[in-house]
């Protein structure tokens, strides 16, 4: 069969285009488990931005699939919705098949018949597409297949098939590696460095209110043995990567084994390239004094750390307590933020600092301590707005205390705030956040520089141009206010979600809070 598989155009504000492009794992793993037989295309579309109805045009035209796999997260089912009619307009008989949080954790959102989708892959892909993708080749009925839903007649709502249980990973066989060679689109970068996304384990045993990812697979902990990391690695290098995002859920879960793989990759000489992890504040504070001096040999850079707020009933909130706290002999004895930021300066490693503001009981002063906190201790800011996603306690929460004030899902992006505090309206808290990290993030340009020298000063006026949008002369010569400016922020950012224009059936409904 010839497949194209998607990834949506949809980012946000913490990936500008020009310092973060990232290629979306799962289509790469899908490829390389497809099985024999296919021939399987993959566009990241965030690579093409500004010409998505064209770059769609063309690939379907070039690659004339069968079957076309989409991956999609909340924020880009509007998007997605919108492209499966124009794909269905170019090729009406074309099968679509949608995969990705989204489909896994709202299916009643993708049922319409009118949506133009045939099947839906329900958490991990890589079997269930497989199979899919055999019994259409073979012209027989995918209907039980665990892990899909699909129609018992056209227009005819999901049946959903059994779930599928999560995969061990150290199976026998084990999942093929990534087929980083069906990527069609070019233009991955980290700070001007070619980036690649590797998996070294899957799930996460912890149950924080707002990750999806419990109800996506369940509290466990699976993890792909070194000699395919390595070799995972070595393919990403091999095809030019200088930079490699680990995406694992959460590697720090276990430490011992995560030091062992910083070793290996020192000892497989991997280590000229740069990672960037993201890891749980727990972990970092008790180990950190063994485990980041190996992580910084192995040529780890930035960490995303964990910190989702830096006081307690916030954290209660969020269900985060206990991967934050800091223990001696066993016992909690308090916050572990503080330490693991500086065991991690002390190294030489960057602090990417994951806050999240705008709990329900979060009061104004509650979310100046965390800009605050953030403003002198974390290096990169990355503060987000709590978001209902589908499936998850905390949206369960904010719809009990019906807090959530904006249903548009393709603002559902993070940075976006579309619940409301008991204290503030979304749009002040919004406001908050962006006034504070803008200065933030010019904060750490003398740092960027010193780690990405041509990069930064190449393109230093565009950085500063992309953090300020919104500004004009006379914001800058005081004449207009910061809410000027942040109202014309907010229009740009309205304006760039119509990566697809609405001009074809909006069969789009559904919200998170469904
Ligand atoms: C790594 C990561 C990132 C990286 C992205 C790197 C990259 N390009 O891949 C960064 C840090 C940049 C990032 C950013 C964001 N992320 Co993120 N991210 C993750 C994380 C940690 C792992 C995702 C991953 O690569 N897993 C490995 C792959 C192999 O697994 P997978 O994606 O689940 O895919 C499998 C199945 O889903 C399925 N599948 C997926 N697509 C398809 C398609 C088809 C056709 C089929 C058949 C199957 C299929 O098969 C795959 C293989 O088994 C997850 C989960 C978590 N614990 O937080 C969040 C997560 C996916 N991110 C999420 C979000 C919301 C975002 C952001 C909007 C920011 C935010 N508010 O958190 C941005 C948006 C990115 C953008 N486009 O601008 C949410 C999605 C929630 C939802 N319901 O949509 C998650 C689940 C975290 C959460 N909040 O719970 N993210
Ligand atoms: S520790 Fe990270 S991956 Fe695990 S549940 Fe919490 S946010 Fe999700």
């Amino acid at each position: 069969m010839r497949v194209l598989l998607l990834s949506m155009p949809d980012s946000f504000e913490h990936t500008p285009s020009l310092t973060m492009r990232m290629p979306n794992g799962a289509l790469a793993s899908l490829a390389g488990n497809a099985g024999p037989g296919h021939a399987v295309a993959i566009a990241d579309l965030i690579l093409a931005q500004q010409s998505v109805v064209p770059t769609v045009e063309r690939l379907m035209r070039e690659h004339d699939p069968d079957v076309v796999g989409l991956s999609i997260m909340t924020f880009q089912r509007r998007t997605a919705l919108r492209l499966i009619q124009l794909i269905r307009r170019i090729k009406p008989g074309v099968t679509v098949v949608a995969g990705g949080y989204d489909p896994s954790l709202a299916p009643e959102a993708y049922a319409c018949g009118s949506s133009g989708i045939d099947y839906l892959v329900r958490g991990e892909g890589e079997r269930t597409f497989r199979e899919l993708l055999t019994a259409l080749a073979c012209g027989v009925s995918p209907a039980g297949i665990a892990g899909l839903s699909f129609r018992a007649g056209p227009g005819s709502g999901f049946h959903h098939g059994p779930a599928r249980h999560v995969m061990r990973l150290d199976d026998d066989p084990g999942l093929g590696l990534p087929d980083r060679g069906a990527r069609v689109l070019s233009g991955y970068t980290f700070l001007g460095r070619p980036i690649d996304v590797v998996e070294t384990s899957r799930g996460c045993t912890y149950d924080c209110s707002f990750c999806s990812i419990i109800e996506m697979r369940g509290r466990n902990f699976h993890t792909f043995d070194f000699t395919r990391v390595l070799a995972d690695i070595a393919d990403a290098r091999g095809r030019g990567a200088r930079a490699i995002f680990i995406v694992d859920d959460n590697i720090t879960l276990n430490v011992a084994r995560f030091e062992a793989l910083c070793q290996a990759i020192i000892d497989a000489g991997l280590h000229d390239i740069h990672y960037i992890v993201q890891a749980m504040t727990s972990s970092i504070a008790s180990h950190g004094a063994t485990l980041a001096p190996l992580m910084k040999r192995a040529g780890f850079r930035y960490v995303f750390l964990g910190i989702e707020n830096v006081l307690d009933e916030d954290l209660a909130f969020l269900r985060a307590s206990a991967k934050n706290a800091q223990r001696e002999g066993g016992r909690r004895v308090g916050n572990a933020t503080m330490q693991a930021i500086e065991v991690l300066h002390r190294h030489g490693l960057a602090v990417v600092g994951g806050i999240i503001v705008g709990n329900p009981d979060d009061t104004r002063e509650s979310i100046e301590a965390n800009l605050e906190f953030a403003r002198r201790y974390v290096d990169w800011p990355y503060i987000q707005h709590p978001t209902p996603y589908p499936g998850t306690p905390m949206t369960a929460d904010f719809v009990k205390r019906n807090l959530i004030v904006n249903d548009r899902l393709e603002e559902y992006d993070g940075t976006t705030a579309v619940v409301r505090t008991a204290h503030l309206d979304a749009d002040e808290i919004e406001y908050m956040r962006w006034r504070a990290e803008r200065w933030m993030k010019v904060r750490h340009m003398p740092s960027a520089l010193r780690a990405y020298p041509g990069f930064v000063l190449r393109n230093a006026p565009k950085m500063l141009a992309h953090t300020f949008r919104g500004s004009s002369w006379r914001s800058i010569l005081g004449l207009e206010s910061e809410r000027d400016v942040f109202r014309r922020y907010k229009a740009r950012r309205a304006a760039e979600r119509e990566y697809v224009p609405d001009t074809l059936t909006p069969a789009l409904a559904g919200t998170a809070k469904s």
